[in-house]
């Protein structure tokens, strides 16, 4: 049987990785097999990449980010998130997809159609069965990223951006979502992080999630 692919998006500060671990760690007291992992990332070529991808001191060209992005989604996928699929195990992902459409194509402009082509050249075809949708206003997620980068003493890439630039990625997970509501649930994250944890669990419990 085919695993279950879940992936969770949003603006920095969302709370998506919050969310990733304890929907993985609720899963799996359920009886689940689940494998958690991030974009970008989760590979040793990937993690390589991760490094180049947020270095705030190395210019990228937009060009050359998105297909550093792309090259390290289609490690990923071939490498981890296709074989745990194929042995039937649910995977969560810490953004995917949605994260290249709403970043480079909202917010830096590269055209969305050929975001989505290199999408699914690196998915090989395999889109997400449920993708969890984190909304925040940009200044709520700002202030809870700066907090983090405050304790971790440095900002990476995307953390020098200004707000105007967040809003443009904002309105396009919004505007993902209303294109597939089937697939897109979204869910406010402007609450404390309980409160947003039940309304996931409350969603995820109304699909049937195949059991490995
Ligand atoms: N990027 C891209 O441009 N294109 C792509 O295709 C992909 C990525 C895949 C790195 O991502 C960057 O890569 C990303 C976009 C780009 N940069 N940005 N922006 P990342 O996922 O590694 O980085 P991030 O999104 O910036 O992580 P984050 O700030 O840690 O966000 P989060 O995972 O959504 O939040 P969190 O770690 O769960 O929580 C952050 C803090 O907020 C923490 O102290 C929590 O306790 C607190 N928090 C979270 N939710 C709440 C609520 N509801 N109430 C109170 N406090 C909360």
């Amino acid at each position: 049987m085919a695993g279950f692919f879940i992936t969770i998006e949003g603006i920095e500060g969302a709370g998506k990785t919050t969310i990733a671990k304890r929907l993985d760690a609720w899963l799996q007291s359920n009886g689940y097999k689940t494998f958690c992992t991030r974009e970008p990332g989760g590979t040793e070529i990937g993690e390589t990449l991760r490094e180049l991808i947020l270095n705030a001191e190395r210019p990228l060209t937009v060009q050359a980010e998105l297909l550093l992005i792309e090259a390290a989604r289609a490690q990923i996928m071939d490498e981890v998130i296709l074989p745990r699929l194929e042995e039937g195990i649910t995977v969560i992902l810490d953004r995917h997809c949605d994260s290249t459409t709403a970043y480079q194509g909202y917010g830096r402009g590269v055209n969305i159609n050929l975001i989505s082509q290199c999408n699914s050249f690196a998915c090989q075809g395999r889109t997400p069965d449920l993708t969890i949708l984190l909304d925040v206003d940009v200044k709520t997620g700002l202030m809870r990223a700066m907090k983090v980068r405050e304790r971790a003493g440095f900002q990476d890439r995307f953390e020098t951006e200004d707000i105007d630039f967040m809003e443009l990625v904002r309105k396009g997970f919004l505007e993902i979502a209303r294109r597939e509501p089937s697939r897109v649930t979204v869910v406010s994250s402007q609450e404390d992080i309980d409160v947003v944890w039940e309304t996931v669990i409350a969603d995820i419990s109304n699909c049937l999630i195949p059991k490995s």
